[in-house]
């Protein structure tokens, strides 16, 4: 328990409302999560994987409509909507309250209500910040486990610190006396509400049991509501991995990269070089914090404490480091599960086992089509056992930025790498990031959607104010000591097949920012920004033709014609877009010749 009297009273408050039949306070420790794990194995929420395949690991299937982030149903309740900006889902707060209180009242009958209190960041780095979530979900308890540090340590800091984000989570689905549970409790998607109060830092979530709308730390805290902390005092909450890169030469840089969801961060975070004698560490896949500190770099600290990774197409073959991370004390959702007690994915690299279940239970006939995992199913494993992880991943301090990535998915159009002429021209290449989506993956039009900075789901508060926050954030130190931004796009194809062979080889394209960091290879200027001047790129050992790599890096014109309105149009959007950004697509338009 703890000595903060705030908490208690907080805890107490809720537990009031949403009427569970027991309290229970998280201490983190190993008897704790296997009591879980076995409750949840009784009750046929999980399976307990084989343990000469998978030790100690588990096994998960969600109800069929609880299998992603719900966006439609994601709010952002800012006192204005103004503040909330035009790409968010804007609710007023009080309203919103009322609302919730309804649905809470009485939420957790008969289940337990589990306080967790969690850190996001090492534990006792100055950008750390601490929460403490309620949920009547053993399955996110054991989550937040691997992925955030959680318990009595957490507890104790919190006892001596008056702030920590609330965060209040409910699968919405009470049980009365004698009714029998569902395998996977959770609300009809009319009512989940994932809702962030940005000017009291609090999150309220009730309906899903899936990840990001769930595991609070991680999107809701970890970037939509740390987004506005960051805003406020003058640092930068990102949806970026973040690696370690070393030179043939002994020489170590730290880069980060933002990617829209699905483009492959975490392959990209535990890549394992083509190039000989490159080495890559990991530090983070999926969230980025970031600070100038005394010496004027730009430094960077994970958030998070483990992966939840996508899980279809990883294998030895495409990351390594991912299957070594998920080879014991790992959790599974949504994948297939073998007859012998082990896990099965789309693209993990052997045939499926005869006699797999998917991920809604079935037993399918040859001719079935539909896939055995879900497309967002998901491994969750600590970071700790990634064989990539850097030594300095926990460093309270964070690691020094050389470079920032942007990328997307696009077909066409965007060069292979291109760099920023200076900051705030990298600015705007963040802020025009697009990447193809498939209609089946989340939802939504089919097409090339504009995703500034990888954020468009996860920024907390409105996106030209944040724009105008990553301006501001260029002249917190002397130009020469920030890092360079460079756009790369893996993904360009002609006539359906990709001219870049992606996954490890990336690496050919990491070893050539690094030089450019040490203001090293030829380069050549066009209308876009900086290119690699021929054959800078090594491209040894490649079975790619000059004629491939010229279309790579090809600038068509009819295509930039229509980037160019195409940005426009998004840019029409912001009514508080900074200047700087309106003078770059002008500038572009002029060294277009549009
Ligand atoms: C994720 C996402 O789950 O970006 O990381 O959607
Ligand atoms: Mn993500």
């Amino acid at each position: 328990m703890t000595k903060n009297h705030d908490l208690i009273h907080w805890v107490n408050k809720w537990a009031e409302l949403m009427t569970p039949d027991k309290i229970y306070w998280c201490d983190g420790s190993e008897e704790e999560n296997q009591h879980l794990l076995n409750g949840m194995v009784s009750s046929g929420m999980a399976v307990r994987l084989n343990d000469k395949l998978r030790p100690n690991s588990y096994y998960f299937q969600s109800d069929p409509s609880d299998v992603a982030r719900v966006e439609s149903r994601t709010f952002i309740c800012s006192e204005s909507r103004e503040d909330a900006g035009p790409t968010n889902n804007w609710h007023d707060p009080e309203q919103m309250k009322t609302t919730l209180r309804e649905h809470y009242k009485g939420c957790m009958k008969g289940r337990t209500m589990y306080v967790i209190p969690f850190c996001m960041g090492p534990l006792h780095s100055d950008i750390s910040h601490l929460g403490v979530q309620l949920t009547d979900s053993p399955y996110v308890v054991v989550n937040m486990r691997i992925t955030t540090r959680m318990g009595k340590e957490v507890l104790a800091l919190i006892d001596h610190s008056d702030i920590f984000v609330p965060c209040v989570h409910s699968v919405g689905y009470p049980l009365e006396p004698g009714q029998p549970d569902v395998k996977w409790p959770c609300a009809p998607i009319e009512r989940k509400y994932i809702a962030h109060f940005p000017e009291t830092r609090e999150i309220w979530s009730f309906g899903s049991g899936y990840g990001g709308n769930a595991l609070l730390g991680k999107k809701c805290f970890a970037l939509r509501i740390a987004s506005t902390l960051a805003l406020d005092e003058g640092w930068m909450a990102e949806h970026m991995l973040i690696l370690g890169i070393t030179n043939p030469q002994g020489e170590k840089k730290y880069f980060v990269a933002a990617f829209p969801s699905a483009c492959g961060k975490t392959n990209l975070a535990m890549l394992t070089p083509t190039l000989p004698g490159w080495k890559v560490e990991t530090i983070g896949d999926d969230i980025a914090w970031l600070e100038f500190r005394h010496d004027g770099r730009l430094y960077a600290v994970n958030p998070e404490n483990g992966f939840f990774g996508v899980a279809p197409c990883t294998s030895m073959d495409t990351n390594p480091n991912a299957m070594l991370s998920v080879s014991k004390n790992a959790l599974f959702t949504n994948v297939g599960l073998t007859p012998d007690g082990d896990v099965w994915w789309e693209g993990i690299g052997h045939d499926m086992p005869p006699g797999t279940m998917d991920w809604k239970g079935r037993f399918h006939e040859p001719t079935h089509c539909e896939p055995i995992a879900h497309l967002n199913s998901r491994f969750t494993a600590p970071a700790s056992q990634c064989p990539s992880i850097d030594p300095d991943w926990e460093n309270p301090m964070g690691v020094p930025i050389s470079a920032i990535l942007f990328g997307g998915r696009r077909a066409t159009t965007v060069p292979l790498i291109l760099e920023a002429r200076n900051w705030d021209h990298g600015v705007f290449m963040g802020s025009t990031i697009g990447s193809e989506v498939t209609a089946a993956a989340i939802g939504l039009k089919p097409g090339v959607r504009r995703d500034p900075f990888a954020m468009l789901p996860f920024c907390g508060y409105n996106m030209g104010d944040y724009f105008a926050h990553w301006i501001e954030m260029g002249k917190c130190t002397r130009p020469e000591l920030l890092p360079k931004i460079f756009t790369v796009n893996w993904f360009r194809k002609k006539e359906g097949q990709f001219l870049w062979p992606g996954y490890c080889e990336n690496s050919r394209i990491l070893a050539y920012i690094f030089d450019r960091c040490n203001n090293e290879r030829k380069t050549e200027n066009t209308p876009l920004g900086v290119i690699p001047a021929t054959g800078e790129i090594n491209t040894e050992g490649l079975d790619i033709t000059t004629e491939q790599l010229e279309q790579l890096f090809r600038i068509d014109p009819d295509e930039w014609k229509d980037e160019v309105d195409s940005i426009d149009e998004h840019y029409n959007k912001f009514s508080h877009l900074p200047a700087e950004l309106h003078n770059e697509l002008e500038m572009l338009k002029i060294n277009l010749g549009l």
